[in-house]
């Protein structure tokens, strides 16, 4: 059903991709259920739901230039350095990032093709791609999914003339009752460049708002303004990134909860300097594909965009935004695991990798310093055992050893086949190859 180029190899040695040799070094941590993904391209499948937003979002920039990076593969440089991360940033760690070797890892963003897509003199384009990182396993959680990218740049001449916004806008927003909460403001945590005119500045930050409002009213109008529908709220937050300032997120209240759809913000010159435009200032948004499909169709699980079931598949078509009818879910089976933790690691907590649990790859340390549990390696070894049979991992209990202090855990790992019941016995030949290798690879201890 998908279009696969079995491109991708690992050898003990080294990683094969697309014909380029990638040598493994104590980097190196992608393990093959990732590979697996890598030529999928959900987003190219004309009428699978990320793609069909991919086209509405692309449909609605129109003037702007769509592109398309050829592989999932950028160096640290460029996802990282180029952007102006700082060396210690908790997004380096091996806990959060896949690595091919120290140079080169897979995108965690589409950021990353900023320096170079604005060296191709675009002043106005769109970029999709496949992105990946290390996290926690839940409904709206994946280590693969999908980002766009958009930026709108100008000739520092024309900003004192910037394009007229249409002033329409708030009214129709209102008309469809879509509710857009803005209680941003200038400070000094979210400064404009100390070397932007800030009436320009102003302008290219209300530019961007303009035309981010639009795009949601563009995809939210319809729905929100169905008879009886609740008001649709979105808001805007303040945000940071180290490649824009001012930095923003907006959020959408969907299903009792807030979810954030994008960050975005005004370009840093820096990046544009770098990019060989430094007469130019603008700005930039990354959108999550996934968040905003799973609010527009219905989507209730992002596992569901990875499914080769004719039962989703069939039920979207281009250019449509359609209501997802879920089919008979087969039933869940859960299974505990309770266990000790290393004993180095009472003191190191998981969470929060710019801590000392979260692992930056240092010069020759990596795996010595690899022994602090931390959850994601813990939610990986999962995945790579039950692919997408898992549905959730949820830590249910927590407990240290009043005498000799040590530290347990249990989480509760809940399966769950999307397309069929699973048996029992299943179950557990997966629940005790996760056992063996979280004891092999993370030396923690069963209790
Ligand atoms: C970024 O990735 C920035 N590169 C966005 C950006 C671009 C800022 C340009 C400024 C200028 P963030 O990590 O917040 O930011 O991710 C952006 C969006 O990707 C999120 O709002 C969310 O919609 C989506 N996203 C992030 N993590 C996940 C995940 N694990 N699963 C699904 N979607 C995700
Ligand atoms: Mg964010």
């Amino acid at each position: 059903l998908t279009p696969r180029f079995q491109s991708t190899i690992s050898s003990p040695d080294s990683y094969k991709l697309s014909g380029t040799t990638y040598s493994k070094d104590t980097y190196s941590n992608i393990p093959s259920s990732i590979l697996d993904k890598l030529d999928r391209n959900l987003h190219l499948l004309p009428s699978h739901p990320i793609s069909i937003l991919r086209q509405i979002v692309e449909d609605h920039f129109s003037s702007y230039t769509p592109l398309v990076p050829s592989s999932a593969v950028v160096s640290v440089h460029q996802n990282f350095d180029e952007l102006g991360f700082p060396p210690d940033h908790p997004g380096r760690s091996l806990t959060d990032s896949y690595y091919l070797n120290r140079d080169y890892m897979l995108r965690t963003h589409t950021s990353a093709h900023e320096v170079e897509s604005y060296k191709k003199g675009l002043n106005r384009w769109l970029l999709s791609a496949d992105v990946y990182r290390r996290d926690e396993i839940d409904s709206s959680h994946y280590p693969v999914f999908h980002q766009m990218e958009g930026t709108h740049i100008w000739d520092n001449s024309e900003l004192h003339n910037l394009p007229a916004l249409n002033a329409e806008l708030e009214k129709k927003l209102e008309e469809c009752n879509i509710l857009i909460e803005d209680e941003t403001v200038i400070s000094p945590s979210n400064p404009y460049q100390a070397h932007h005119d800030p009436i320009h500045a102003e302008q290219i930050t209300r530019h961007l708002k303009h035309s981010l409002n639009s795009l949601i009213f563009r995809l939210f109008g319809h729905h929100a303004s169905q008879k009886g529908a609740e008001p649709l709220k979105v808001r805007w937050i303040e945000a940071y990134f180290p490649f824009t300032t001012p930095s923003y997120e907006v959020e959408v209240y969907w299903n009792g909860q807030w979810l954030e759809l994008l960050g975005c913000g005004v370009v840093m010159q820096k990046t544009l300097d770098l990019s060989d435009v430094p007469k130019k200032s603008g700005w930039a948004f990354g959108l999550g594909l996934e968040r905003l499909s799973m609010v527009l169709f219905s989507i209730p699980d992002i596992r569901l965009f990875w499914t080769s079931d004719p039962r989703f598949l069939d039920q979207f078509k281009q250019g449509e935004i359609t209501t997802f009818q879920p089919y008979s879910k087969y039933p869940p089976c859960y299974k505990d695991m309770s266990f000790w933790l290393p004993p180095s690691s009472s003191v190191i907590e998981e969470h929060g990798a710019a801590a000392a649990g979260g692992r930056l790859p240092v010069e020759g340390g990596v795996r010595e310093k690899a022994k602090a549990f931390h959850e994601n390696d813990y939610c990986e070894i999962v995945r790579d055992v039950a692919g997408d049979l898992i549905e959730s991992v949820t830590l249910i209990d927590e407990f240290t050893h009043p005498k000799t202090n040590r530290k347990s855990k249990c989480y509760r790992l809940n399966y769950r086949h999307m397309d069929r019941n699973l048996s029992n016995e299943e179950v557990n030949e997966l629940q005790d190859q996760v056992q063996r290798r979280v004891v092999e690879e993370m030396g923690i201890e069963m209790r």
